[in-house]
């Protein structure tokens, strides 16, 4: 695997990697070109890097390490008067400079705008330049537990007004803000800590943490353009049939359609959920989302005389899995530099690294709390088994396999650790949350199908963006009110929620 990690770059950027929650085909997980690149994140430069120096253990007086969490500040509207309202930006599992543009332009700059109060990004423990220790071993990630990570935010919030410029703080309210894992975040640090933290807005909060969530895809399933999931459905039935075959032949001769030649079936049929990862990518500013998957949709869908030649003859299926495999090829297969094969491009290494990384600390999570492996839905979910869009060899053994193999870890994740704090019913005074209808992480949020219904008050807002994907609230334009009205009418909301909130 050498020779690939040296041509790290070239992948970068391949995967528009907004979290880790985004996901990733496991082939592509230990991979460095994961990692976000400063060229499409921004470099945060506009606001000051700050570091706040916390304990590594929480709950262990002898051990006084401690290590450096980094942070930012946005007091533009800040106009210097006593304990001015401050929005904390839990920046969640991953590089906080992903969030600068949250900071400049999105939600918590919106929000400080319309109070004079101050946004903050926090920077998680065991993400971006948060590092408490250089080597991401099993043992050293045993200090990212949840209820460590939470603490976090709280010595920062009750140190804020020593360490920071701002020492008229001490009697600050704190809003926390998150979206996605950091939802969750934003949410559990209001119920838990009710004194310290005054509100908080959930975007996309996963706050019921699952071991096999299926589910994800089956949200594209049923939320995306009917067209191009029923030839997504038709293309992966027929790679199962053949990835079914006892011959080699017909395997082999998918794998090449697809440039992936060499692959483990499992590995293949894997790498080529690539488009629909992009799903969650989707946003209703057209300049930050996501395109790819519309690309991919066209390519299957496209009408051609191809299409309805093979449409008369062997059906539909084949032409389907033809342009899937063209689509492949184009944009994910043809991306290997010419002198390395497909495997040594896309299968997995032989050794895991333990060097920092988001995916090595966010598998680490997943693996021990949260669960969310994400596959086919098993056999008894007939309905969205039959209309699957990914192949069924993508079962919970395959798809949680990482954790034993690059953590050493067998048990299952103890989900209950984070479904006790509320789970899909998690409610607090002044604590709001906002979802998409067509995000697929909304079957881990209170807008689940699963979960009771929520009144949408001003004390417990409960706002479900139609057709939005993942925390479409986080961005913002500079002057809101010009926004499109589907995404100023959330953030209108937030305003006259939060006022209301601070007026209490
Ligand atoms: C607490 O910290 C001390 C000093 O580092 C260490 O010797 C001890 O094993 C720790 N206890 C636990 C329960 O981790
Ligand atoms: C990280 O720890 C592992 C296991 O102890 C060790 O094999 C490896 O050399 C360490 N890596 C670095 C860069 O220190
Ligand atoms: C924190 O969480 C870890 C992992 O679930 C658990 O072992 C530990 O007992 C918890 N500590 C406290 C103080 O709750
Ligand atoms: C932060 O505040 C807490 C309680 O106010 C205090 O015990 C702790 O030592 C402080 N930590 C730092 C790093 O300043
Ligand atoms: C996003 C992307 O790179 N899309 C390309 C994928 O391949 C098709 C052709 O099949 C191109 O047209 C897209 O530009």
């Amino acid at each position: 695997m050498k020779g690939w990690i040296k041509k790290a770059g070239i992948l970068t950027g391949l995967i528009g990697l907004n979290s880790a929650l985004e996901y990733t085909p496991r082939t592509l997980r230990n991979s460095p070109l994961l990692e976000p690149s400063l060229s499409t994140i921004g470099t945060g430069a506009q606001f000051e890097q700050r570091w706040f120096e916390n304990q590594i253990d929480h709950f262990n007086d002898s051990d006084s390490r401690t290590f450096n969490q980094r942070y930012w500040i946005n007091d533009r509207h800040y106009k210097g008067d006593d304990n001015p309202p401050i929005f904390l930006l839990e920046a969640g599992e991953t590089d906080a400079l992903v969030r600068m543009d949250a900071l400049d332009r999105g939600i918590v700059n919106i929000l400080s705008q319309a109070t004079g109060g101050i946004a903050v990004v926090l920077e998680h423990r065991f993400y971006g330049d948060s590092l408490p220790f250089s080597n991401f071993t099993t043992d050293n990630l045993k200090y990212l537990s949840y209820n460590q990570t939470l603490q976090d935010s709280i010595s920062f919030i009750e140190n804020f007004s020593s360490v920071s410029p701002y020492s008229k703080t001490q009697q600050s309210k704190w809003i926390t803000y998150g979206g996605s894992y950091a939802g969750a975040r934003a949410a559990h640090l209001r119920k838990l800590f009710p004194d310290i933290v005054y509100g908080g807005i959930g975007s996309s909060a996963v706050t019921h943490a699952e071991d096999d969530y299926w589910r994800y895809f089956d949200m594209i399933r049923l939320h995306q353009d009917i067209a191009c999931v029923s030839s997504i459905n038709e293309a992966v039935r027929l790679v199962d049939l053949i990835l079914d075959s006892p011959f080699s032949y017909p395997k082999d001769a998918l794998k090449t359609m697809f440039g992936l030649q060499g692959l483990r079936d499992e590995d293949f049929a894997d790498l080529i959920t690539y488009p629909l990862a992009f799903i969650q990518s989707l946003n209703w500013d057209d300049a930050i989302s996501s395109h790819k998957f519309q690309s991919f949709c066209q390519t299957l869908t496209e009408d051609s005389i191809k299409k309805r030649l093979l449409g008369y003859t062997v059906g539909s299926a084949p032409y389907a899995l033809l342009r899937y495999g063209q689509w492949i090829q184009k944009n994910l297969s043809n991306k290997c530099p010419a002198d390395l094969t497909p495997v040594e491009c896309f299968g997995l290494p032989e050794a895991v690294s333990t060097e920092p990384s988001t995916m090595r600390a966010w598998g680490y999570q997943v693996c021990t709390q949260w669960g969310y492996f994400q596959g086919s839905p098993p056999a008894t979910e007939s309905d969205a088994y039959r209309h699957r869009v990914v192949s069924n060899r993508l079962n919970l053994p395959h798809t949680s396999s990482y954790c034993e193999r690059d953590y050493g870890i067998v048990e299952r994740p103890h989900i209950d650790d984070i479904n006790k704090l509320g789970d899909f019913d998690t409610r607090f005074p002044r604590l709001a949350f906002i979802d998409g209808s067509a995000d697929p992480w909304r079957e881990a949020t209170p807008h689940s199908s699963r979960a009771r219904m929520r009144k949408d008050t001003l004390s417990q807002p409960s706002v479900l963006i139609k057709g939005g994907t993942h925390h479409w609230d986080e961005n913002g334009w500079e002057d809101y009110t010009s926004e499109p009205k589907l995404i100023r009418r959330v953030h209108e909301e937030a305003i006259a929620f939060v006022t209301s909130w601070l007026e209490e």
